[in-house]
């Protein structure tokens, strides 16, 4: 007898996109003969919703997406009603929520549904919000079992041992609920990558495949080069999990697949679902080793599949976009996140010089590459000035490559970052236990004590029009920033005068092609 799963994956609305951790469990499950069924929960929502696509073409983050409702057609049934029917048809043994800090509300609220409907089912919650909030996670009712950390081991076992009715109380990795106490199991040791199987993306939803690149949809797959990222900065999830990992003597979490091994997982993935573009989601892909990216260039020269890598400043060399860019490379995305070199270093522990980020980035004007750069606004210690350094430096690379793209997301306290006990220190946190999608978008959860949460709304709202127009249009953008009827009348002549100039300045690079 074997098992079977049902991993359900909480996502935002309309945020495509396959998670290589499902992907990479299903793939061992499957290996040893367990069934897997995956339920996501991106396409639920109201048409007068707008999806983040939209969203970040409202702030000239990206260009307009005409096609999205091609690919990715919302559902039109009621998302409790159809995860109920989906169990009761399925009968899974086992069911293990896939969770991150923003989407844990919305995993309470199915984790109870189901404990409601079916108490008899064991329901485990995995992934990177459990794994650095153990505690609170295990107290609440519904979840039976905990997986801290990456779960392909204690996963397996778990099934081996559901499967062959023995107990499992003592598998490593899981923390595990008994009427009268948690049975907390030390992490297992972390993966060697190259010997992982493939991940399997065969049982989720076709439309996750689907995201948006430079205004049109593409059917994509994810490929993870590494696991981890060195990098220390005090924002993110990544140096805790290393910090995790470390104490509890399971390894070194950042870990690299070797070239042969990424063509590998390509060529499977490319068989099995025939992508017509593909995104590397690793954190930092040029952190790769010479030896690998000499085989990856060589080899992926025959793929001939346009894709998109994310990599850190510093490791942008010519020589190596230029190899990446005649073998299919189409985009970039890096973080520059903040604009003052003083701040970056201090408050994100971010360390190289402002000259260094422009220098590198001449590399991709040179090159006729473009990308999309980061930035976060709303740190604990911020101010409008700051911000205004952001914006600066954003301009200043725009001017030198229009065919750069500006993002800018609100400064979120995830539980467990370094950021997250300075925000607590300084009274910054508010009352929530943790942030919910919803919290996520334009204002922060930050306590902030003078008027600087209505600065960052205000910012985002303009933050790309501060960007890319000339600095005489600042009078009126200072209106704009308001969201009176004043505002949003200003507000929406500028947007107009930015899209004509963009109109324009594309007319112009036409007519010089
Ligand atoms: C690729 C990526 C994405 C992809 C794919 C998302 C995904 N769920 O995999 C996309 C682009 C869609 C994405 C989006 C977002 N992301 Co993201 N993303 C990443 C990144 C860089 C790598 C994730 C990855 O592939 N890891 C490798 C796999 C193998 O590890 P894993 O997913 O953790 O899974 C292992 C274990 O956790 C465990 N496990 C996982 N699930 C389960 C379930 C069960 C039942 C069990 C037993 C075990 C288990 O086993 C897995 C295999 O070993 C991480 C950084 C990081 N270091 O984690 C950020 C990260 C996960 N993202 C983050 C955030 C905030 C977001 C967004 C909210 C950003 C936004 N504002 O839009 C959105 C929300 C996404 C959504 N679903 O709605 C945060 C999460 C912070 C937190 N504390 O929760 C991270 C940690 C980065 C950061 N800033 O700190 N993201
Ligand atoms: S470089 Fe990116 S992934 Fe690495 S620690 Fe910094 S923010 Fe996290």
């Amino acid at each position: 007898m074997k098992s079977k799963v049902l991993f359900i994956y909480p996502t935002q609305f309309r945020i495509t996109g396959l998670p290589i951790g499902l992907a990479s469990l299903s793939a061992v499950l499957k290996e040893h003969g367990h069934s897997v069924k995956i339920f996501d929960t991106a396409f639920y929502g109201s048409e007068t919703e707008k999806s983040q696509t939209i969203l970040r073409t409202e702030r000239l983050e990206s260009k307009e997406v005409k096609d999205e409702d091609t690919f990715t057609p919302l559902n039109t049934t009621l998302l409790e009603k159809d995860l109920i029917h989906y169990i009761h048809e399925y009968k899974p043994d086992l069911i293990g929520f896939s969770i991150l800090e923003t989407l844990y509300g919305m995993s309470l609220d199915l984790s109870r549904l189901i404990k409601k409907e079916y108490p008899d089912i064991p329901i485990v919650a995995g992934g990177v919000f459990p794994t650095l909030s153990p505690d609170l996670v295990i107290g609440e009712d519904s979840f039976d079992l905990l997986c801290l950390g990456e779960g392909e081991t204690s996963i397996l076992q778990l099934c081996d041992r559901l499967a062959e009715k023995k107990p499992y109380t003592n598998i490593e990795g899981l923390w595990t609920k008994t009427k009268d106490t948690i049975i907390k199991n030390e992490p297992s040791k972390l993966q060697d990558l190259n010997t992982l199987p493939i991940p399997d993306f065969t049982e989720f939803d076709s439309r996750l495949f689907y995201k948006p690149m430079q205004g049109k949809m593409y059917k994509m797959v994810n490929i993870a080069t590494s696991r981890g990222c060195p990098n220390q900065c005090t924002y993110c999830g990544s140096p805790q999990l290393k910090r995790f990992y470390k104490d509890h003597n399971c390894g070194l979490y950042y870990r690299n697949l070797s070239g042969k091994r990424i063509i590998e997982h390509i060529h499977y993935q490319i068989e099995n679902h025939s992508p017509d573009f593909i995104y590397f989601s690793t954190e930092n892909f040029l952190a790769m080793k010479e030896v690998d990216f000499k085989i990856f260039v060589e080899e992926y020269a025959k793929i001939k599949i346009p894709f998109w890598i994310q990599t850190r400043i510093d490791t942008i060399t010519k020589e190596r976009i230029r190899a990446l860019k005649e073998v299919g490379l189409y985009w970039l995305t890096l973080g520059l996140e903040h604009g003052n070199e003083e701040f970056r270093k201090k408050v994100l522990k971010r360390n190289y010089s402002n000259q260094l980020f422009i220098e590198r980035m001449d590399i991709l004007a040179e090159l006729g590459m473009g990308a999309s750069l980061n930035n976060i606004i709303g740190f604990p210690f911020e101010t409008r000035e700051l911000i205004f350094d952001t914006i600066r430096i954003n301009r200043q690379l725009y001017a030198r490559n229009p065919l750069l793209e500006s993002n800018v997301c609100v400064f979120t306290p995830f539980r467990g970052c370094e950021l997250y006990s300075v925000c607590k220190e300084n009274g910054l946190l508010g009352d929530a236990p943790y942030t919910t999608s919803q919290d996520q978008d334009e204002r922060s959860v930050l306590n902030f004590k003078d008027d600087f949460g209505d600065t960052i709304v205000r910012m985002v709202r303009t933050f790309n029009l501060y960007v890319k127009l000339p600095e005489s249009y600042y009078d009126d953008l200072e209106i704009a920033e308001e969201s009176t009827t004043e505002g949003d009348r200003m507000h929406e002549k500028l947007l107009n005068i930015c899209h004509q100039r963009e109109q324009e300045a594309q007319r112009t690079l036409n007519a010089r092609k």
